[in-house]
């Protein structure tokens, strides 16, 4: 099975990129985690990016906050799919790596999640992985109907007390 990288510009990010990583364990993808910095690390996550398809790597998820540049820095280096998570550590919120991630120039795609949408950029990733891989794409479907039926059981509850 290919691999995950989980990078992050700051270990400061890493009580929201945890998520990620625990998101793939539970679907049995191997991913390898790093801090590379657009800013402070630029060669190494060029250099990452660039041997990423040779080294073994099926997507690449990306979690940096404020002027958010690592998820773009990493997509212009490698064609591999590249997940960005803005990651709200800042005093707006977020909202800065929100859009320093999502806002990429036609040509280099990021697909980007939600403001420390750490799951999701897992779960895409496996998506990605499972495109050619029935049994992740079994797993995933496995997921969906247990949570379906965890909501149905919510409905019913609160049907039970209200809907008389
Ligand atoms: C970004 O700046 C990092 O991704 C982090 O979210 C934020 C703060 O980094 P530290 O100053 O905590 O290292 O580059």
């Amino acid at each position: 099975m290919k691999k995950v990288a989980v990078i992050m510009g700051s270990d400061s990010d890493l009580p929201v990129v945890e998520k990620a990583i625990t998101t793939l364990g539970e679907y049995g993808v191997p991913c390898e985690v790093h801090v590379f910095s657009a800013h402070r690390t630029p060669v190494e996550a060029r250099d990452f990016a660039v041997n990423a398809r040779a080294n073994g790597f099926g997507a690449l998820i990306c979690a940096a906050g404020k002027a958010a540049h690592l998820a773009g820095a990493i997509a212009a280096n490698t064609t591999l799919p590249v997940i960005g998570i803005p990651v709200k550590s800042s005093t707006l919120d977020g909202l800065d790596a929100l859009l320093s991630t999502v806002q990429m120039p036609s040509g280099i795609p990021v697909a980007t999640v939600a403001i420390d949408g750490a799951a999701n950029a897992a779960l895409l990733a496996v998506e990605i992985l499972a495109v050619s891989d029935d049994e992740l794409a079994k797993k995933l479907e496995d997921v969906r109907a247990k949570n379906a039926e965890s909501v149905l059981a919510k409905d019913k509850a609160v049907s039970e007390k209200y809907n008389k």
